[in-house]
């Protein structure tokens, strides 16, 4: 099965967390939007996808996967859907609700991460709102980071992984997605996050360790694996870090 991944091209943005599971399991899948629009690809393909209305079961807003068929959107649901099929998340139905319930948190808290540069509108210019993303960036990174992360630290103390694994005993799509968490928060809030580093020892070692896989590792270093910037969910303004 080839997926199509459809997402803005320029970006890490939320279809990084989809891109990390399809990259660790060596899938085959096509990144649409960054592809040429002369091979019916592109921001047209992606466009043409969002704005088809004719189809029965429309996504809002992109990451979209498409597997055959199935148009699936909504990052978490992705997840879902490609976890078992990539062999990235364990079989029993209790453990696929852990992961999922996992992964939406981690969706709270990216949509945070997006709000505490852009408190009053995605529709607006960061500098049209630098007053409030001050203030909505002061306690993102004093309370709710710190809240977000102390809870996912907890889960990985106390999960069957030995601190090593969000979910189960093994590697999941939400290790990965934690991996990028913790990369994405370190990019943006550099200082806050060297406040914080040593009460999250189990996450940076998590994030480390999924740094130093094979296939990972090779993702990173690749020309697929676009930097972090200011036009992303992640973004690091120095006024906005404490
Ligand atoms: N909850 C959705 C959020 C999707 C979303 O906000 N996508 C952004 C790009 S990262 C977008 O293009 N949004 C357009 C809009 O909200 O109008 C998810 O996790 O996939």
């Amino acid at each position: 099965m080839r997926y199509e991944l459809y997402y803005w091209p320029g970006i890490q943005g939320r279809g990084e967390f989809v891109r990390l599971a399809l990259e660790e399991a060596a899938a085959d899948y096509v990144d649409v939007a960054r592809m040429p629009e002369r091979e019916g690809m592109g921001v047209a393909a992606l466009m043409r996808l969002l704005e088809d209305t004719r189809a029965a079961r429309p996504p809002f807003a992109p990451p979209i996967l498409r597997a055959g068929k199935l148009v699936i959107a909504q990052t978490a649901n992705i997840l879902l859907f490609l976890g078992p099929r990539l062999g990235l998340v364990p079989k029993a139905e209790a453990a696929r609700l852990w992961a999922h319930q996992l992964q939406l948190t981690i969706a709270d808290l990216v949509a945070e991460a997006h709000d505490a540069h852009h408190p009053i509108s995605g529709g607006l210019y960061y500098h049209e709102q630098k007053r409030e993303a001050k203030r909505r960036a002061e306690d993102f990174r004093t309370k709710r980071v710190p809240k977000f992360l102390d809870y996912f630290e907890g889960v990985l103390e106390r999960g069957p992984g030995g601190g090593r694994h969000m979910v189960g005993k093994a590697l999941s799509y939400v290790d990965l997605s934690m991996f990028q968490v913790i990369a994405g928060l370190g990019y943006a809030f550099p200082r806050a996050m060297a406040r914080v580093k040593r009460k999250i020892s189990r996450l940076t070692a998590l994030h480390q360790r999924v740094m130093e896989r094979p296939r990972m590792a090779a993702y990173l270093a690749s020309a697929r694996r676009l930097p972090f910037s200011t036009e992303d969910v992640f973004r690091h303004y120095p006024e906005l870090d404490g």
